[in-house]
């Protein structure tokens, strides 16, 4: 949640808000972003596909910083949607009856990006699926139609274009996006759990120098993309 003193350890505040991730999903964008449509999946009774379920549930606003691994922060972001945690207990157990033993899952976006966080991590109460940024409807800059946001763990765990969810007894066939070094089960922020095995203060030297590139190129595949479909700038 928003921290108004201290930023956590290695992290820099920045003024904007980029579009970021790994370079291969700089030119991949999602191709439906008018409804929401979520697949549910794993180790359940019935996988299926959820939507409008997702608008009985109630609706909440956060305000939370928001932490890449790569070090930069941005403050104070207005997010709202509904809480994992009513997704998961209202949705999730009633409809696609999880195993009981099934806490690792993965999360999926319509860009093939992916991310895991165990169960527990996902059912605290400031984790969401957003919908809405400061609000307006989520952008495709920033993860429409819908999101995953927890704040407590590096931005790559908080998935954009969420369209499939599984829930899984166990993580032996899960494969990371990127580099195995780069991606921790929790990546808890507060705890610097950047990445395995090599510590988390060495790996803000090395991520820094992505940082520019990285937003840069970002930006300008958004742009070409947004001119191809016809779309304007977006905030
Ligand atoms: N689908 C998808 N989700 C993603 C990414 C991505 O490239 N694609 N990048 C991740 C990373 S590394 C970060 S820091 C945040 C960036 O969110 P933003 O682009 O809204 O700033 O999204 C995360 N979720
Ligand atoms: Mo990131």
């Amino acid at each position: 949640m928003r921290t108004s003193a201290a930023l956590p350890p290695g992290q820099r505040e920045i003024e904007s808000f980029p579009r970021f991730g790994l370079t291969p999903f700089a030119v991949r964008f999602p191709k439906a972003i008018d409804a929401i449509k979520v697949q549910i999946a794993g180790d359940v009774e019935s996988s299926l596909e959820v939507g409008t379920e997702l608008d009985a549930l109630a609706r909440v606003e956060q305000c939370s910083d928001f932490h890449c691994v790569t070090t930069w922060t941005h403050r104070a972001l207005r997010w709202s949607g509904i809480r994992f945690s009513d997704f998961y207990r209202q949705v999730v157990v009633p409809l696609a009856r999880p195993s009981a033993q099934a806490t690792f899952v993965v999360l999926r976006g319509q860009d093939g990006a992916r991310s895991s966080l165990p169960l527990e991590d996902l059912l605290a109460s400031d984790v969401i699926l957003a919908d809405r940024l400061n609000g307006e409807p989520l952008t495709i800059k920033h993860g429409a139609p819908l999101r995953l946001v927890a704040p407590a763990h590096y931005g790559y765990k908080s998935v954009k274009h969420v369209n499939r969810i599984e829930f899984w007894t166990t993580s032996s066939e899960y494969r990371p996006v990127g580099f195995r070094f780069m991606d921790h089960p929790r990546a808890r922020v507060a705890y610097e759990e950047r990445g395995q095995w090599i510590p988390g203060w060495v790996l803000r030297y090395l991520y820094r120098p992505l940082v520019r590139p990285t937003m840069s190129r970002f930006e300008r595949t958004l742009k070409d993309h947004l001119k191809s479909i016809g779309r304007g700038e977006e905030p």
